[in-house]
């Protein structure tokens, strides 16, 4: 049995709860916030972070320890590809969206959904300014070129990089941000083929529920 603890809005959990859907592995969700500090989750998670994956009674925290885990545990469906550059470019591309996209897109989606509606606080509107203005371009420009015109980040199927890529914009698509299809052609084509796609719709409707959006 399979349980992921932690909130699907997070991008680090949304990577987790994409892969266990493209694999076709039936989970169960913990709705943990970020931060808990409670004995029990400290137990399983001692920087208090989410996610962590509960499988049969093992745990783990880190959603890249978790993918990696989760490729190695159920190998159908791989989300690793095989040849060492390809896993290097995956591996990376995946390293990048969980630092500097997450660090510049997530703030978009908590300062204009989650602070207004989970903490009823305002939206600190010059921090999202700021990330979308300056701190964005540059990080989206990277992955316009590093991107290919079609298909999958790196290979043919989905992998890693695909996850690590799509969870963060996600964020900001909630925020009601989308990169410019003029200024990042290949990114914003790329992104529309993945929300088209059945796990990413899966996904965005148990996010909307649990916004309270549907
Ligand atoms: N490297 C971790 C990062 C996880 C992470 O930063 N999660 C955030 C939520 S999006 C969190 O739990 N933050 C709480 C904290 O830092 O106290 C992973 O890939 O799982």
């Amino acid at each position: 049995m399979i349980t992921v603890h932690g909130v699907p809005l997070s991008p680090f959990v949304r990577k987790v709860q994409l892969a266990l859907r493209y694999k076709g592995l039936d989970f169960t969700s913990i709705p943990v916030m970020p931060g808990d500090d409670s004995d029990a989750f400290s137990k399983i998670s001692p920087l208090h972070k989410i996610p962590v994956l509960e499988h049969d009674g093992f745990t783990t925290p880190d959603s890249s320890v978790i993918l990696r885990y989760l490729d190695q545990s159920f190998p159908d469906k791989p989300i690793y590809p095989s040849d060492p550059q390809s896993q290097a470019k995956a591996c990376w591309l995946e390293e990048y969206g969980d630092t500097k996209l997450v660090e510049s897109a997530a703030p978009i989606f908590f300062q204009r959904i989650v602070r207004p509606r989970f903490f009823n606080e305002p939206t600190d509107e010059a921090l999202v300014t700021q990330k979308i203005e300056v701190e964005l371009p540059p990080v989206l420009a990277y992955l316009n070129d590093a991107l290919p015109t079609d298909g999958y980040a790196v290979g043919d199927h989905l992998s890693i990089a695909d996850i690590g890529i799509v969870s963060p914009l996600m964020s900001a698509r909630h925020g009601d941000y989308m990169p410019d299809a003029k200024t990042y052609p290949k990114l914003a084509a790329y992104f529309e083929r993945a929300l088209a796609s059945d796990i990413v719709q899966k996904q965005l409707s148990v996010e909307l529920e649990f916004m309270g959006v549907n």
